[in-house]
């Protein structure tokens, strides 16, 4: 029985995490950095704990900490969020020996599949297509200039710790390959204190797109459908869809049977996202496995009417799932943007500061799911995303029309944000037609008017 929950995280999915637990009339306990004294996370939750200056690392990222707060306080789960410590195996363990639920998979579940060699071997025995590539991590260059020659050019390199395209490289010839290894290895190194490398064969303009699945401790899998996430920026998602525009139900079904044996042979338990790369045939084959709710979660919620954070709390307290797959139906489309304090003109450099005039859109079929307000302040230390806005209705022509309309209703003064930018992306006949790969954005820019994303205030 859960009564009590401390949210590990900041911004809008605390918020989010704090609405879901006062409709189960769930207590919560918000836990804080310095900066954020003022949230609206903080504000909303039933008791708040101050964990430590603004930097993650001294806050959202003390394990410690955030277990000190939870003992205090006598909270019976944890909700990790996204990013900071929800996908750390050894934060669930702790968890785990401490006698608090934490609300995602088994801490031995988040280490096999954070190793993306383990998990592409994992769900490839199970029979899900994978990309050609490395039986797991290659251990030297020799080795890996073989295997790339016998994949054929091109290949990409990536991280076995990594995922979300941190620590990747494109290798086109054996020439480039040595070089290229050898700065994906030191990337790696960096960034997750784990060199460990595999290689794939390098697709040309693929789509993303993943499939939401929820799994219960009941041996129940079902999975709600795609998202397609194919418009983004340097490995970071701009906009998100359900459904994609690129699937029929033919392919919807096969790969929806591919993510639950991704999500079965993974031995799943909670939220989770298996990530698919599509090519231009139909193609798909699995990438990744996300072992914890994602920003974009919403998107599916607005589709199938399914709320993702309650599924996720009624999974942790041992409850069997409350719909099955034949209850699951799509029969609207919704659109996410990721609304951004940053400066696309300017190489979308990162613009804090104090938020003057709010005014959020609202209206049929719009959601925004926010924890900034006028007179808040955007603080360096964080991501800069501060809201999400979601549009849905009956087909994505009225979800993008309304998305254009939303956009050109959100006031935010005193900051500079990405909204003109994600308006001509509404607008931009390639992506309304549906055709948006992985390079979308990437060429857009290169076609797009220097000064086109201004703001005309
Ligand atoms: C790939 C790929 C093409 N071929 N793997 C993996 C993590 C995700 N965030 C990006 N990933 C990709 N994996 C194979 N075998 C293309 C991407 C990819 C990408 C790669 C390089 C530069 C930008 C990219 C944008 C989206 C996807």
């Amino acid at each position: 029985m859960i009564r009590k929950i401390l949210i590990a995280n900041r911004g809008e999915i605390a918020l989010r995490i704090v609405r879901a637990c006062r409709e189960l009339g769930i207590q919560t306990l918000a836990v804080y950095s310095e900066a954020d004294e003022q949230s609206l996370h903080v504000q909303l939750a039933d008791e708040a704990i101050c964990i430590g200056p603004a930097s993650g690392a001294e806050s959202y990222l003390r394990a410690d900490r955030i277990l000190s707060a939870a003992e205090i306080a006598d909270v019976d789960a944890i909700h990790p969020g996204y990013g900071f410590l929800s996908e750390n195996e050894e934060f669930a363990e702790q968890c785990a020996s401490c006698n608090i639920n934490f609300i995602g998979p088994k801490a031995e579940t988040i280490g096999k599949m954070g190793d993306k060699a383990m998990a592409r071997e994992t769900v490839s025995k199970a029979g899900v297509p994978i990309i050609p590539g490395s039986d797991g991590p290659i251990e030297n260059e020799k080795d890996a200039i073989k295997i790339a020659q016998k994949i054929g050019f091109p290949v990409i390199i990536k991280a076995v710790a990594g995922g979300g395209g941190r620590g990747m490289r494109i290798a086109h010839n054996a020439v480039s390959f040595a070089k290229e290894f050898q700065s994906a290895r030191l990337e790696a190194t960096k960034a997750f204190g784990n060199g460990a490398l595999y290689v794939e064969k390098y697709l040309e303009n693929p789509r993303h797109i993943e499939f939401q699945v929820l799994a219960d401790k009941h041996g129940n899998v079902i999975h709600l459908g795609e998202r397609d996430c194919s418009v983004q920026r340097r490995h970071q998602k701009v906009i998100e869809e359900a459904p994609s525009p690129f699937l029929d139900k033919n392919l919807r079904a096969r790969m929806g049977k591919a993510a639950i044996k991704a999500t079965n042979a993974a031995d799943y338990i909670n939220a989770g996202t298996i990530e698919f790369l599509v090519d231009s045939k139909g193609n798909f084959y699995f990438i990744e496995m996300n072992t914890r709710i994602q920003v974009e979660h919403a998107v599916t919620e607005e589709v199938t009417g399914i709320d993702l954070i309650k599924e996720q709390i009624n999974i942790a307290s041992g409850n069997r799932l409350s719909i099955s797959q034949k209850e699951v139906t799509y029969d609207k489309h919704a659109i996410e943007c990721r609304i951004c304090a940053e400066n696309p003109s300017n190489g979308f450099a990162p613009s804090p500061g104090t938020i003057g005039l709010y005014y959020a859109p609202g209206g049929h079929g719009v959601r925004v799911d926010s924890h900034v307000y006028g007179g808040y302040t955007v603080s360096p230390y964080y991501d800069s995303m501060i809201a999400k806005l979601v549009t849905y209705g009956r087909t994505r022509k009225i979800a993008l029309d309304r998305m254009y309309r939303a956009l050109s209703e959100y006031i935010i003064r005193g900051i500079d944000t990405n909204i003109e930018f994600l308006k001509a992306i509404v607008l931009d006949p390639g992506f309304r037609q549906g055709e948006a790969t992985t390079s979308y954005v990437e060429e857009f820019l290169a076609r797009a008017p220097k000064d086109v994303f201004k703001k005309s205030q």
